[in-house]
């Protein structure tokens, strides 16, 4: 018969490493990784079973619903802001469609073995589209209601799955005769700026964060795409692992909503820079803004209101700014550099 098992999509990725990390030290094993690309060795021996494929490919989601017992999925594959630019119909197809595949996935597993199926997604404060500088500095901590205007193609992504999800969990098919749960449990929340120790960014607009401190470390020159005054959100990966733990792990009844912000500090780029300088003095920090790649981090708001996730679920960041510069990223990126 099937194993019980969690998906994990995009496993490959900087989330999915960190997530399948923390599963492996909990003693939980029974995961399917699922990515693009070939799932790396040391993520491989941390699942029971890792597959290289496509969220768009049919035969592949098929063939996940024949050969497992799917209780929950941690959707992570996705094109980042700045990519999607890039190429928006590829990060429609992959972020929206793929996103949809899983959906539909979730609820055909939950009619097969007759439990919910816990959907898990990271949304984004990409979401969020806050039209001006001064609009941006009066708006403060942003609540989840709030300027859901999205400026990318990606904010735009997110935004509609987000909505997507809570169409499954709360209005499916409402006009059938016997209107029926899709079995889906959608629960999100919309990441600021992640930073790992561990591994590095792709395609994000955050990324010049860690791409700062792991060039410092490196020893090499640094010309930041942001101006000095950029100010986001952020939170080290750690903390955005506990998030997605603690909201799997929520009783369905203690949640209001199923998009929820979280954050853990904020920093403008000049304050990043001193804090990175003064970790690595010899650090060739320069700013060279790309106001293309500036204007999107400009939309999005120096402050998220996570008051609600507290509230509902329990939330709470481990790492200030303090402690995730100097017990998480600083020794561990230094330690990674050094070897
Ligand atoms: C990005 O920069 O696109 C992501 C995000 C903030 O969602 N890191």
């Amino acid at each position: 018969m099937r194993k019980p098992v969690t998906l994990i999509t995009g496993a490959s990725g900087e989330v999915g490493y960190g997530l399948i990390e923390r599963f492996a030290q909990s003693g939980n094993t029974d995961l399917v990784a699922l990515d693009l690309k070939p799932v790396p060795d040391d993520l491989r021996a941390m699942c029971g079973s890792a597959i290289a494929g496509d969220i768009l490919d049919q035969n592949l989601l098929q063939r996940l619903i024949s050969e497992y017992e799917i209780h929950a999925i941690y959707h992570l594959a996705a094109l980042l802001s700045t990519r999607a630019e890039f190429t928006p119909d590829t990060a429609h197809r992959v972020n929206v469609e793929g996103t949809l595949n899983l959906i539909n996935l979730a609820h055909e597993q939950s009619r097969w073995h007759g439990n919910p199926v816990r959907f898990i997604f990271p949304s984004s404060i990409a979401v969020y589209g806050l039209p001006d500088l001064p609009t941006k500095r009066r708006a403060g901590r942003v609540r989840e209601s709030e300027w859901n205007l999205p400026t990318t193609m990606y904010g735009c992504n997110k935004c509609y799955c987000e909505q997507l999800g809570r169409y499954y969990t709360e209005y499916y098919r409402q006009l059938s005769a016997e209107p029926q749960s899709s079995g889906v449990d959608f629960r999100s929340v919309r990441f600021p700026g992640l930073i790992s120790a561990i591994t590095l960014p792709s395609g994000g607009t955050s990324d010049y964060a860690a791409e700062m401190i792991h060039c410092a470390a490196r020893g090499e020159p640094y010309a930041c795409f942001v101006g000095e005054d950029a100010r986001i959100p952020f939170m080290v990966m750690p903390d955005a692992i506990k998030a997605l733990e603690l909201l799997a792990a929520a009783p369905a009844e203690k949640l209001s909503q199923r998009v929820y912000n979280v954050t853990a500090f904020s920093l403008s780029a000049h304050e990043l820079r001193d804090r990175v300088s003064k970790a690595f003095p010899k650090a060739d920090i320069t700013f060279a803004p790309d106001r293309k790649r500036a204007n999107i981090i400009d939309t999005w708001p120096a402050d998220v209101d996570d008051s609600l996730a507290t509230n509902d679920w329990g939330w709470q960041p481990d790492y200030d700014v303090d402690r995730a510069f100097t017990e998480y990223l600083i020794p561990t990126i230094s330690k990674r550099y050094e070897q």
